[in-house]
């Protein structure tokens, strides 16, 4: 197919086996209870057991003689309650639920507290059938592990999307919000069977035509809430910070002025009027030249809570991000040290934040490069709510031209502990809440969607779409099961496809490291799009993301002994290790130090030496790539086969553009032969 089915498909699973092992379940029996959610979920059960069963299937309010899944929530006295223990059914949070398979008769019980609950069941339930499963003994409970999992579109009302690989927006174009409210019910669908329950609707750099969305366009804002409501899914606005001038005509937008404070708090009675459950703002301000509150000698929490206050009494929250350094720096002054913005500008004010603030703290201290160590902020602020932020968009990594399957890549960070609670003190503890009691807590990420016909460009790209909601609500899940989950669901049941794929996959994160920015030291694109290599692209300009490299060698000293002092940012253990040569891992060296070109790796290899191996060998490898899906030409329908190759031969030209760029860069800088005497331009 085209894709736009995306993992969806919900086709015959095994169509060369005589017996459909799912056959038979041909009702669904809706016990008590029709809103529009419970009505999502019964068409899309309805949708997925014909496609998987091949039958006709028919939706009431009893049990049949057939074999039926039966939905519902607990307490409601109508067949839900006798399939669960009282031990489950309380087990179960609002937007947990359990399924279990009863023996006897067959029929599956999706039972949960709330309507949200049942749509993710079924979502499970589906999930299940789609991956070829066994649905005889079910006894499914589930419970989400992050309270908030959100998406970010950076989508603009001029249709285009910032960093956008897969086309125009499907929420704008021409500066109106779409009448095309299907493509948005179909991605709704697409975010909530992987789990997704949030999204800011508009990109975080706010032009002055997306302020209105608050005012103007608001009645179209309602349509789109009502489409993503139905999926369980929260709407939020990312706004201007200079709104009250803009849109107000006020002069000002000190957050400490009581007429700002007004037209916000009259903002936010006007937005909830139109749509009662709105989630609330997600706000980039006096960050990458946005108005903040800086222009008026205030603070963030000052910022931040202005907002909480105004948002608070209908439920509502602000997510501030911390994205926030000076983008004007002097690229000659060594001691300014990019990676130290975030924590040094909002550390300081943990615990003047409103209770309703989240704080969303990219998952580096740079910039979603293909290797940053953590975000030392995370988990420092033990007042303060915060959720990590990560980009599903591709930029810094191949910008779904290359095949780059990040979810390896968001485990690891996850997985880091930070030492700021003792051992075991994981980010992924720290973003579901449960180290220091948060009341808001979870994930947030930038999407990679657009309106291309398979929603991702790179077909392939939407593993990350899929396994990012997957790992939102548990964390524990594994990147191969994800990715398999992922797999058989979009392309069938085939071994040797899905083994295929599986290696693509879980090689692709490392392959494009491995050609790209050596060791940690990130950026090394070309200015604007940030697409290709372009080694000193960066060097000499004011955004603050060098990497020092000269004929002696490479790399930002972000030391306390003699450098910026970032490494003091982190707990004790971790500081240590990243300060000294010799407990610093070799993937992340150059993001800590700087060294000569003859330094020697853990791995044995000189600093010079292992560029030159990476990159021949990650060009290698991406040719490995491409010839891998060569073969799986005939088990894969055609039009797929297509999109895949062409994006994997585009990777392998460019692949070895980069290596040949980086590797003649540092031979002409270093003036030290490849050990192996292969050719560098
Ligand atoms: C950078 C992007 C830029 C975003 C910014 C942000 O290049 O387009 O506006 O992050 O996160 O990665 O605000």
């Amino acid at each position: 197919g085209d894709g736009y089915l995306a993992w969806l498909q919900y086709r015959r699973v095994t169509p060369e086996a005589n017996v459909n092992p799912y056959a038979g379940y041909e009702h669904i029996v809706v016990a008590e209870g029709d809103d529009v959610v419970i009505r999502s979920a019964v068409n899309e059960l309805t949708q997925g057991l014909e496609g998987i069963t091949g039958g006709k299937v028919s939706v009431s309010g009893k049990t049949m003689k057939t074999r039926s899944v039966i939905i519902g929530t607990f307490g409601t006295g109508s067949g839900i309650d006798e399939a669960f223990s009282e031990e489950v059914s309380s087990a179960i949070q609002p937007e947990g639920y359990a399924i279990h398979t009863d023996s006897l008769t067959g029929n599956i019980t999706i039972g949960a507290a709330t309507s949200q609950g049942i749509l993710y069941g079924v979502f499970h339930l589906l999930r299940i059938m789609g991956t070829g499963g066994s649905v005889h003994n079910l006894n499914i409970l589930e419970n989400p592990v992050n309270q908030l999992r959100m998406i970010n579109q950076w989508d603009n009302m001029d249709g285009s999307v910032e960093r956008g690989y897969a086309g125009e927006s499907i929420f704008y174009e021409n500066n109106r919000i779409t009448g095309n409210l299907q493509r948005i019910q179909d991605y709704a669908r697409l975010l909530a069977s992987s789990g997704i329950n949030a999204i800011a609707i508009n990109n975080v750099n706010v032009h002055r035509v997306e302020s209105r969305l608050l005012t103007e366009f608001l009645p179209d804002v309602v349509k789109l809430a009502a489409v993503l409501r139905a999926y369980a899914i929260k709407l939020f606005l990312s706004i201007n910070y200079a709104s009250p001038i803009e849109l107000g005509g006020l002069s000002s937008a000190d957050p400490l002025d009581a007429g700002v404070r007004e037209w916000w708090t009259a903002a936010a009675s006007e937005v909830y009027a139109a749509i009662p459950d709105f989630g609330g703002f997600l706000v980039k301000a006096d960050s990458e030249n946005r108005p903040g509150p800086f222009t008026y000698g205030r603070d963030h929490a000052d910022g931040a809570n202005m907002l909480a206050e105004a948002l608070k009494p209908h439920g509502g929250i602000v997510i501030w991000r911390c994205f926030v350094y000076n983008c004007k720096q002097d690229w000659r002054d060594r001691t300014t040290d990019r990676a130290r913005a975030a924590y040094d500008h909002f550390q300081p004010l943990d615990g003047r934040f409103m209770d309703n603030v989240i704080l969303q703290v990219k998952n580096g201290p740079i910039d979603f490069q293909v290797r940053e160590p953590v975000s030392p902020l995370l988990g420092a602020m033990p007042h303060t709510n915060q959720v990590i932020e990560f980009q599903i968009a591709q930029e810094y990594t191949g910008q779904q031209r290359h095949v780059c399957y990040l979810v390896p890549q968001w485990k690891e960070i996850l997985n880091f502990d930070t030492h700021l609670r003792g051992e075991g003190t994981t980010v992924k503890r720290i973003v579901d809440g449960s180290v220091h009691g948060n009341a808001y807590s979870g994930f947030a990420a930038v999407s990679n969607i657009g309106n291309d016909t398979n929603w991702t460009g790179h077909l392939l790209a939407q593993a990350n779409l899929f396994g990012y909601g997957r790992l939102a609500w548990n964390p524990e899940l594994s990147a191969e099961k994800m990715a398999v989950e992922w797999i058989t669901l979009t392309f069938g049941t085939n071994e040797l496809l899905v083994q295929t794929l599986l290696d693509i996959l879980m090689n692709s994160w490392e392959i494009y490291e491995s050609y790209t920015a050596p060791l940690g030291v990130g950026f090394m694109v070309n200015p604007d799009h940030h697409y290709g290599p372009n080694v000193d692209g960066y060097e000499y300009s004011m955004w603050g993301t060098y990497h020092f490299a000269d004929c002696y060698g490479i790399g930002v000293d972000r030391t306390s002994a003699t450098g910026t002092g970032y490494t003091s940012q982190y707990a004790r253990m971790n500081m240590e290790c990243y300060e000294s040569l010799e407990s610093c891992p070799d993937e992340l060296l150059l993001f800590f130090h700087h060294v000569p070109y003859t330094h020697v790796l853990h791995s044995g290899k000189t600093v010079i030496q292992h560029i030159y191996d990476t990159h021949f060998e990650g060009a290698e490898r991406a040719d490995g790539l491409a010839a891998a899906w060569k073969l799986m030409k005939e088990h894969v329908d055609e039009q797929a086969y297509r999109q895949v190759a062409d994006r994997l031969a585009e990777q392998v030209d460019h692949a070895k553009e980069w290596r040949d760029r980086i590797n003649t860069y540092f031979l002409r800088k270093s003036g030290i032969a490849d050990q192996w005497g292969r050719t560098i331009y």
